[in-house]
């Protein structure tokens, strides 16, 4: 399976976004999403430069969660939105206009990367992930133009207490009428991986699936290596 990493912001206080960062490129992560809904503007963006500076080093994809501008700022490889954030086709316009000004070449990353399909915009590439939580948002997010969906969440999780759980067969459902890459997300650790995997998703995401075992580096090897 490919694990997509999603940086833990309840787990801050005890140890940095960078630091988890770090810690899921040990341990092998290819695909890593910048998330932190209660972070300040200005602290957002320190951490996101930074976190573009370890991913392009170590040739990781990064993602930035919600915030399309700071995406483009620290031309990280995409931008996650979800039900509540931009429509895909506004920020598709923003990202048309923002890689013209810029005229920005930097392909080396997504060029290297055979996970999610491709997308070519002014010389760069860039991709648009969208939340969804039903068959018909998943199947809209693909009629809109969304280069991978997150599905979820599929299992009860307190890094999203509110959302209610969708469960395996809506993921089941989802992959057999969306073609486009599928995230299965939300609740899913060691203990019920295999589910997810037997509905035919192949990336998997966690959040406190990763960061609250007793190595991260290893929960993420493991996940790669051993599912
Ligand atoms: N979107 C749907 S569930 C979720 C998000 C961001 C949180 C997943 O966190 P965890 O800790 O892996 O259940
Ligand atoms: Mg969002």
């Amino acid at each position: 399976m490919d694990i997509y990493c999603l940086t833990d912001e309840a787990f801050f206080s005890r140890m940095s976004p960078q630091d988890q960062v770090s810690a899921f490129m040990c341990g092998g992560a290819k695909i890593i999403q910048f998330r932190a809904k209660k972070m300040s503007d200005r602290e957002f963006l320190s951490c996101a430069k930074k976190i573009r500076v370890m991913t392009r080093k170590a040739g990781c994809l990064f993602i930035v969660n919600d915030r399309l501008d700071i995406a483009c700022r620290v031309f990280a490889d995409g931008v996650h939105l979800g039900q509540d954030d931009m429509k895909i086709l506004d920020a598709k316009r923003c990202i048309e206009h923002f890689f013209a000004q810029k005229n920005h070449v930097d392909v080396k990353m997504c060029k290297n990367s055979t996970i999610f399909p491709k997308i070519f915009i002014q010389k760069s590439f860039f991709y648009i992930g969208h939340s969804t939580h039903s068959l018909s948002q998943a199947i809209l997010a693909e009629h809109e133009g969304a280069d991978y969906i997150g599905i979820g969440p599929v299992f009860p999780t307190q890094t999203k207490p509110d959302s209610a759980p969708i469960g395996i067969s809506v993921v089941r459902e989802v992959r057999k009428k969306v073609k486009i890459p599928i995230v299965a997300i939300g609740g899913i650790t060691e203990k019920n991986v295999q589910d997810v995997l037997a509905t035919g998703v192949r990336i998997i995401a966690m959040v406190t699936g990763i960061t609250r075992a007793e190595s991260i580096e290893e929960a993420v090897r493991k996940a790669i290596h051993f599912y």
